[in-house]
């Protein structure tokens, strides 16, 4: 993922590029030298023996959880019916705390329509009947004995980016704030094809109506063709049991598709020859279109990516070396390229993609950047393997209705201002 001046010029963008700071791999290291020779050099015999280190540490427990000094690293809450409806909300995964492109599963961002069941393995089961010639009742113990397997994949919920896809200014929020309603996983369980091949589904049974066992039974139709193409019955997240918050004994995961088909506390997948419109997939979760008609099942997430350091709320001390670095997804396929730019779309430079690039998975992007000191515009733009691009903003604006925000995946811009404050844009 090295890109040469060759891939620049192919870009007629290489000469500009290096006057707005913009290194090439290479040079990252001499950023970070560069670094090293200001503030952070060393006085010989400072370092002296901290209290911590002269009297024996806490014993072994149970269960680790974080430093207490990184209690701030928390999922920001949205609870817009409080009072009202308190067990409805969602947290966002604070991305701008996190590195890597994998999302510990205390961060995970939420959605809950009526809060989390607390739900006993022991009493829960899943039963897939209907068009299927030998219902199956499935409880989670008898799971364990089915073959699994392990994949990365985003879960992005379809109102992801609501904030900046209609208000009138950009709201100074932060990156978590304005775009953490996605968070990446190592998923493991079972291919859903396993059971359905183990139930026999019949000609006639081309969709699935999945029902949670929450209070809210959320219901989604979903194509039986999806279920059998890569969809996950997931018991696990990061090599622990789900969740509660995640679903906990058992989730339908539809990699790629809109998080509000992925039914947490999976109890039900009932075989019918057509989708049933249930609630959800009539109302909430559709698309308001420019022209006012309403584009229903639009299943897959569209490319996407944000640069995540810097990002609004933070401050860059002092102008020099910086590494730009975000996350970039597809519910198309995986991410094959990210540009950046820091002159408001001007030019455009790749960033390296940080290995593994995993279909419909999180994918970490890096470059190193010298900061002139002076006001810029930061943007990131993602292509897939499938030839799709990132949109504008206006470009996403123009097809949807002005109240439309679910599948909002334009680009994400921060302003930052010369004494290095970052905050959100419109560019
Ligand atoms: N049973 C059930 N499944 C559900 C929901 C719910 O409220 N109940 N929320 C949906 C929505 S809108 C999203 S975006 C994802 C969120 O999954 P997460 O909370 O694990 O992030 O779960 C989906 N599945
Ligand atoms: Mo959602």
């Amino acid at each position: 993922m090295k890109h040469g001046t060759s891939k620049q010029e192919r870009h007629g963008t290489g000469p500009r590029l290096d006057r707005r700071g913009l290194l090439r791999a290479g040079m990252a290291t001499a950023g970070t030298a560069l670094l090293a020779g200001g503030p952070h050099r060393a006085v010989p015999g400072e370092t002296g023996i901290a209290d911590w280190a002269t009297v024996p540490g806490a014993a072994v427990r149970g269960y680790g959880t974080p430093s207490p000094f990184e209690s701030e690293v928390a999922r920001g809450l949205l609870q817009r019916w409080k009072n009202l409806a308190p067990a409805f909300g969602l947290s966002v995964t604070p991305l701008e705390r996190l590195r890597g492109a994998t999302t510990p599963n205390g961060l995970h961002y939420e959605v809950h329509h009526a809060g989390v069941p607390a739900i006993d393995p022991h009493a829960h089961a899943l039963m897939i009947h209907g068009r299927v010639r030998t219902p199956l009742r499935l409880e989670p113990a008898a799971l364990e004995r089915y073959p699994m397997v392990t994949r990365a994949h985003f879960l992005e919920c379809a109102g992801n980016g609501f904030f900046n896809a209609t208000a009138a200014e950009p709201p100074p929020h932060s990156a978590g704030m304005l775009q953490g309603l996605v968070s990446g996983t190592r998923w493991t369980g079972i291919p859903m094809r396993v059971l359905l091949e183990e139930a026999g589904i019949e000609p006639a049974g081309t969709w699935a109506v999945a029902v949670g066992a929450d209070a809210a039974s959320l219901a989604r139709s979903v194509p039986v063709e999806k279920l059998m193409d890569d969809a996950l019955l997931a018991l696990y997240q990061n090599g622990e049991r789900l969740r509660p918050e995640q679903g906990y004994p058992m989730r339908l995961l539809l990699p790629g598709w809109e998080g509000n088909m992925n039914v947490k506390w999976l109890t039900s997948l009932w075989i019918t020859d057509q989708p049933v419109h249930t609630k959800h997939e009539v109302g909430e979760y559709t698309d308001y279109l420019a022209d006012g008609k309403v584009l229903q099942f639009s299943f897959p997430m569209g490319v996407k990516s944000l640069i995540t350091h810097p990002s609004g709320g933070m401050r860059l001390e002092g102008s020099g070396y910086h590494e730009i670095s975000g996350l970039a997804w597809s519910g198309l396929g995986a991410v094959a390229r990210v540009e950046v730019s820091v002159d408001g779309g001007a030019t455009w430079a790749d960033a390296d993609l940080e290995a593994p690039v995993e279909a419909k998975a999180l994918t970490r992007f890096r470059l190193p950047w010298q900061w002139d000191g002076e006001a810029v515009t930061l943007m990131s733009r993602a292509h897939d393997d499938k030839g799709h691009v990132q949109p504008t903003r206006a470009v996403w604006k123009a097809r949807y209705h002005p109240t439309n925000y679910n599948h909002y995946n334009a680009i994400q811009a921060w302003h930052v201002a010369a004494g290095g404050e970052v905050r959100n844009a419109f560019a």
